[in-house]
């Protein structure tokens, strides 16, 4: 049975990458002055770095243009992620980011069962507290009782950290969980921390090759285009039932591409 959802944010509770934080991060670079701009290509392809900081910085080593010298590319890094955050706080107000289709239903269900709920994502409190705010509202928190984000870990994922800080808060056991995420090294991270993940494939990981998986699909809103299948046919969402049956077989790891 499962005791507890241990929620990524950006991807799985919302498409919060191309028009949020890479927008943000456009932004910044302007207010800065500086002549950089990521198309979502490029920012497809930096997302396999996590962090925004992290992102800057693996950015800056590929340019001719960035600062020399390890302090002031940092220097820069955090200025820009400062500026881009605020940015990011504005976009999800307005024109704002959706919960993605399925998420509002599951939370609710998971609630009204009696199921604990914790979010667990390396990305900043500051991003995760103004999506959420303006997503569920200003007592959002009530909803998870416990909260992980990027201050509170050394290594981001793919490392197993923010998912082994939760097990602790909740007194958990990695089989009594079930992470939700959306990315191969959110997956990875779950998976390191040996807490079965279901993968419910977003934007820019739509083809990606995801490892280890008890079950990976197009969304919470649909059971159709999961695999496995789900046991009660393809109408309708992805509920605590189709969770528990994947859970039940988690020993059954797959590769999914
Ligand atoms: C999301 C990330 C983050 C965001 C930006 O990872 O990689 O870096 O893109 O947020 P996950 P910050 O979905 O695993 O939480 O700028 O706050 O890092
Ligand atoms: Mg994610």
């Amino acid at each position: 049975m499962i005791q507890a959802l241990l929620w990524d944010v950006d991807g799985t509770l919302a498409e919060t990458e191309r028009d949020g934080h890479r927008v943000a991060f456009n932004r910044a670079f302007d207010d800065l002055g500086l002549r950089w701009c990521w198309d979502e290509a490029r920012y497809g392809e930096l997302l396999r770095v996590t962090g925004g900081r992290e992102r800057l910085l693996a950015d800056m080593a590929t340019r001719g243009d960035a600062p020399v010298g390890a302090a002031a590319r940092e220097a820069l890094a955090r200025d820009i992620h400062a500026c881009k955050n605020r940015h990011y706080a504005a976009l999800v107000l307005d024109p704002g980011i959706a919960l993605r289709e399925g998420v509002q239903a599951l939370l609710d269900e998971a609630r009204a069962r009696g199921l604990r709920q914790a979010i667990v994502t390396t990305t900043s409190r500051d991003n995760v507290e103004s999506l959420m705010r303006s997503t569920l509202g200003r007592r959002w928190q009530d909803g998870f009782e416990v909260v992980v984000c990027g201050e509170d870990v050394r290594d981001k994922k793919p490392a197993p950290e923010a998912h082994e800080r939760a097990l602790a808060a909740l007194r958990l056991s990695p089989l009594e969980c079930l992470a939700i995420e959306d990315s191969p090294g959110g997956a990875a991270a779950a998976r390191a921390a040996e807490v079965p993940v279901v993968v419910t494939r977003s934007h820019y990981f739509a083809d990606a090759a995801v490892d280890g998986a008890i079950a990976i699909g197009p969304g919470l809103h649909a059971r159709r285009g999961w695999r496995p299948a789900c046991e009660h046919g393809d109408d309708g969402a992805v509920g605590l039932r189709e969770l528990e049956a994947w859970h039940a077989s988690a020993d059954c790891v797959s590769s999914f591409d």
